[in-house]
């Protein structure tokens, strides 16, 4: 078969001091670090919709890149994406991939016959993992937002029609999922949000979100898929309101429809910073919930107030990002898909290979800076200590459950003005260890 990138080899990790634009500086697959190959930690997945699809279209222009694949007609273009996605995985070292069931294959006249061309193309896909079994499928979702009987949202239409329709197109991308073994489905709001409540049930449309998503996971598990779902949230975009605004806010909702056992959060990155909250924060609410499920890894600019989806090259984040990843006990299911494109104006074929070098050897940075930063201890510790009033005295009696108002009201009587439990919180400290821990790497 030919390629179609014949100029770009596979990538080979030099080291940080290449100078070479097609090469690692960080990001060795085959290194080891406690006992597994680097490529197994981070799990880097390519994502389909943008690097198979995205041309760079947007409100006010058409696309830069070519991303026809040398086909006009639907069938052979998606079979050529394929085929290119392959060859652009192999070159990159990437063992994972996502997809939304339309980006493998567009919609056709009827949903059967948009069923049957998914079917092929997901049969082609078989095939190429089988040929290729390094190759896998890191998570699979449905596009129920970009057609037009969406308009008002697909599991929260106000049309119990469409909310039919959605079910169908979702079960059909589960099937295919499943046949491609993914361990991760994922949910992303779309159009589930409002635009104004003047015209909105909201509780209703929160209780179909949950009926729809009960309704997957039950037509899932009754075909023996044992994976994880998983539910990403994002604040605004394209809706005023999205209900999945953040991973707070998803993780009252799974407790209040009991949907809890199936499901874990996917988080991204610029949907983290459009909800005004650190991709780190955001990590952080779903770890300490036993909610770490996945990554999209990209970044927003912070000058820009919707989702640019950048490659992420910000190695801070990366690193407080890949420190929640550790502490979380790593992906199991989960893993990093980028949820990412190159700028419009970066729109030629080795764009793709430079945009993915530069966010898999941010994400490489990061993962050995936050090792470092764990093994320097310094941090931890001062955390430990911050909270050491907790492990003693009345401290332990109140989480031992051993007091209630009024012998807290005698302890404080008796004890005074607080002083000697108060100390400084160091964050500038704090910061210039993380720089120092980093810039010694
Ligand atoms: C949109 C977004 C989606 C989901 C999958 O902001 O992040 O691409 O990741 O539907
Ligand atoms: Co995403």
């Amino acid at each position: 078969m030919s390629e179609f990138f014949p100029e770009i080899g596979k990538i080979p990790y030099e080291g940080k001091d290449s100078k070479n634009a097609l090469a690692f500086k960080y990001y060795n697959p085959d290194e080891i670090i406690d006992g597994k190959p680097m490529r197994e930690h981070l799990k880097f997945a390519l994502s389909w919709w943008h690097t198979m699809g995205g041309d760079g279209t947007d409100m006010f222009g058409v696309g830069t890149a070519d991303k026809t694949w040398g086909q006009t007609a639907p069938e052979a273009r998606a079979k050529a994406k394929v085929d290119a996605a392959f060859e652009i995985m192999d070159k990159l070292s990437i063992d994972y991939f996502c997809f939304h069931d339309r980006d493998l294959s567009p919609e056709y006249g009827s949903l059967a016959e948009t069923n049957a061309k998914l079917d092929e193309i997901v049969d082609y896909i078989a095939e190429k993992m089988k040929a290729d079994p390094s190759k896998k499928l890191l998570w699979g979702t449905a596009k129920a937002f970009d057609h037009p009987r969406y308009m008002h949202g697909a599991g929260t239409s106000p049309s119990a029609d469409v909310f039919a329709y959605a079910a169908a197109q979702i079960k059909k991308a589960i099937d295919a999922t499943i046949k491609l073994g993914g361990k991760g489905y994922v949910f992303w709001g779309g159009r589930e949000g409002y635009e104004t409540l003047l015209n909105t049930n909201y509780g209703l449309e929160q209780d179909n979100m949950a009926r729809l998503l009960k309704l997957a996971v039950k037509y899932a598990r009754s075909k023996g898929y044992d994976g994880d779902f998983y539910i990403e949230p994002k604040p605004k975009e394209p809706t005023k309101h999205q209900y999945d605004f953040d991973a707070a806010t998803v993780l009252g909702f799974l407790k209040k429809y009991d949907l809890e056992k199936d499901f874990f959060l996917n988080i991204e990155a610029n949907h983290a910073t459009l909800a005004q909250h650190t991709f780190q924060h955001e990590l952080r609410v779903a770890r300490e919930n036993g909610k770490f499920g996945s990554i999209d890894a990209n970044q927003g600019d912070p000058l820009l107030g919707w989702d640019t989806d950048q490659f992420p090259t910000n190695i801070y984040d990366a690193t407080l990002c890949m420190y929640e990843v550790i502490k979380a006990g790593g992906f199991t299911n989960g893993g990093l898909n980028f949820d990412a494109k190159a700028r419009r104006g970066s729109f030629t074929p080795e764009d793709i290979f430079l945009s993915y070098i530069a966010g898999m050897d941010t994400f490489a940075l990061g993962f050995k800076a936050a090792r470092a930063l764990i093994a320097d201890g310094r941090l931890d510790k001062f955390v430990e200590d911050r909270y050491a009033s907790w492990t003693t005295g009345i401290g332990k009696d109140i989480i031992d459950g051993k007091v209630g108002f009024e012998e807290l009201e005698a302890y404080a009587l008796e004890k005074g003005e607080v002083t000697d439990s108060l100390s400084s919180g160091r964050q500038e400290l704090l910061e210039a260890i993380v720089n120092n821990v980093l810039f010694t790497l």
